[in-house]
């Protein structure tokens, strides 16, 4: 099976079992800090979804094992005035979307690829799968979700990339 592309800021950091947290907070009813083996822990799904990154190429019919955003979203209940989500990363990484966007049933956190273990490279243990934006979204070595009332731009949105980021409107840059 071939890989896909590895497009990161360079460093990759060694998210240990031992060292993972996966914190979800801010205007929420309730708020979560979970271990690896708890992140495991909730319901676990799979699906099947396309790739797409801004630099044009895209990687059709990967196989993903995770935990739904919808399920997580359940579990801690944005508050009624949450409308933005940041997503945090253990290298420093950020990105924005809104609450609608993450709160869709193709929408992943992953930690299996194509039956294995999600490689380091691309993002493990826990990456975000957001299949229907550009991939800059979809942040690796997921670390924290912080549901917010305003929008905040994330890492590439700070650069020029945009912040909305749908392919399929080739929202590359503002
Ligand atoms: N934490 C983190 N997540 C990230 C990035 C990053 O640098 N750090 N790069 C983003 C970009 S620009 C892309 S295209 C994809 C690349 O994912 P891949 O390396 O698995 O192909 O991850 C996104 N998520
Ligand atoms: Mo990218």
């Amino acid at each position: 099976m071939r890989d896909w592309p590895v497009l990161d800021l360079g460093a990759e950091p060694d998210v240990t079992p031992q060292k993972f947290r996966l914190d979800v907070d801010g205007a929420v009813e309730r708020r979560l800090s979970l271990t690896l083996d708890e992140f495991m822990a909730l319901p676990q799904s799979e699906s099947v979804a396309d790739i797409h990154c801004v630099t044009q190429w895209s990687r059709y019919d990967n196989h993903w094992k995770g935990v739904s955003a919808q399920a997580l979203l359940a579990i801690v209940q944005p508050k009624p005035e949450a409308r933005h989500v940041m997503l945090h990363s253990f290298d420093g990484y950020t990105a924005n979307v809104r609450l609608e966007q993450l709160d869709q049933p193709d929408v992943f956190l992953v930690h299996e690829w194509e039956a294995k273990p999600l490689s380091r490279a691309h993002g493990g243990p826990v990456r975000m799968l957001i299949p229907r934006l550009y991939f800059w979204k979809s942040a690796k070595w997921l670390r924290r979700i912080q549901f917010t009332i305003s929008d905040h731009p994330g890492f590439w949105e700070q650069r020029g990339y945009h912040n909305n980021g749908d392919p399929w409107q080739e929202e590359r840059y503002d």
